[in-house]
């Protein structure tokens, strides 16, 4: 029997600072519903999608920093989504910012969930590749302190739902290789990826003309090299002063992008995914169990780069003493 995933791209234009949850839990339902009227059984939302980008500005007052967090989920403010989701049997990816509490310590982390038709959390995920900076950089148009405000994930786990095999990562994710292949080596049918991302990147200017084509490199990149359906949602638009690229598109196993949005506001794109697309390439080309050559690639999980070991101690070069 085939495996189709009808799927909504939920893309959204900017959350001002001061719009609340419930106005933008409105928002997603409003996309929800136009989603569950064109047949769509799953939506993707972006990253942190129930707020403004704050990790563009430095925080000092923590109480201010911790209203950006969620500790339940669903919390009074985002149970409405869930109940919508049960009522119309439409899942989703929802991005958001985490407060945990785990052995009596406060965590943060940048996550994202899976939901399933019947409105239930079916997986969840913790941001790996945190971008930015942890301390305060006035010389900045604006700040990307990620690496302040949260901790980063330990790892990329596969679920199954929707007839298949998800993955979830988060914005900064995308744009690793190893990302795609830890849920590749896994079986990952398709990998949901929201994201927030400036056209303007400070500490390298020359690179926003390409902020939009480096978004469909890597996700295209990521889809074929694994044989996998890729979802890229933006939150995109000005947003407090900030202008972030839209490009949200669904990918194919093949690569090739088969819907994508054309604003950088609330916006639906779908797309009829039929994962067993995916066996075309994961039985060929990208056979890893016949073509992988993991002993060649020791390094890659023993070396963080050139100069550190994945503990953060100097790689030893010929010549050193030992
Ligand atoms: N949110 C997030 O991860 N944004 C980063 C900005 C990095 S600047 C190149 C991103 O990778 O899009």
């Amino acid at each position: 029997m085939a495996r189709f995933v009808n799927v909504a791209i939920g893309q959204l234009g900017p959350i001002a600072r001061s719009e609340t949850r419930a106005q933008v839990v409105q928002r997603l339902g409003a996309l929800m519903r136009q989603a569950h009227q064109m047949g769509c059984d799953l939506i993707v939302y972006p990253e942190l999608a129930l707020t403004t980008f704050f990790p563009r500005w430095y925080i000092e007052d923590p109480n201010e920093l911790d209203a950006y967090f969620e500790r339940d989920m669903p919390g009074p403010e985002t149970a409405p989504l869930f109940e919508l989701a049960r009522t119309l049997g439409v899942g989703f990816y929802l991005g958001y910012a985490e407060l945990a509490v785990e052995a009596g310590q406060t965590h943060r982390y940048n996550t994202s969930i899976l939901v399933d038709r019947t409105g239930t959390i079916v997986g969840k995920y913790r941001k790996v590749h945190l971008p930015g900076h942890a301390e305060h950089e006035p010389w900045r148009t604006f700040q990307h302190l990620e690496k302040r405000y949260f901790e980063a994930g330990k790892d990329f786990p596969v679920f199954q739902a929707f007839g298949g095999v998800f993955g979830m990562a988060i914005c900064n994710d995308r744009r690793w290789t190893e990302t795609y292949r830890e849920m590749g080596v896994q079986g990952v049918e398709m990998i949901l990826i929201g994201y927030n991302t400036p056209v303007h990147n400070p500490p390298a200017p020359e690179h926003d003309d390409l902020s939009l084509f480096h978004n469909q490199l890597v996700l295209q990149a990521g889809a074929y090299q694994n044989g996998t359906w890729v979802v890229g949602v933006a939150k995109g638009g000005i947003e407090e002063g900030v202008d972030q690229i839209g490009g949200s598109c669904i990918v194919a196993p093949s690569g090739e992008i088969v819907a994508a949005c054309t604003t950088k506001g609330d916006e639906l794109a779908l797309a009829r995914c039929d994962l067993d697309l995916c066996n075309s390439f994961k039985d060929t080309t990208f056979n890893f169990d016949v073509h992988r050559q993991p002993d060649a690639y020791r390094r890659l999980a023993e070396r963080r780069g050139p100069r550190l070991m994945a503990d953060g101690t100097p790689v030893k070069q010929a010549g050193d003493a030992t």
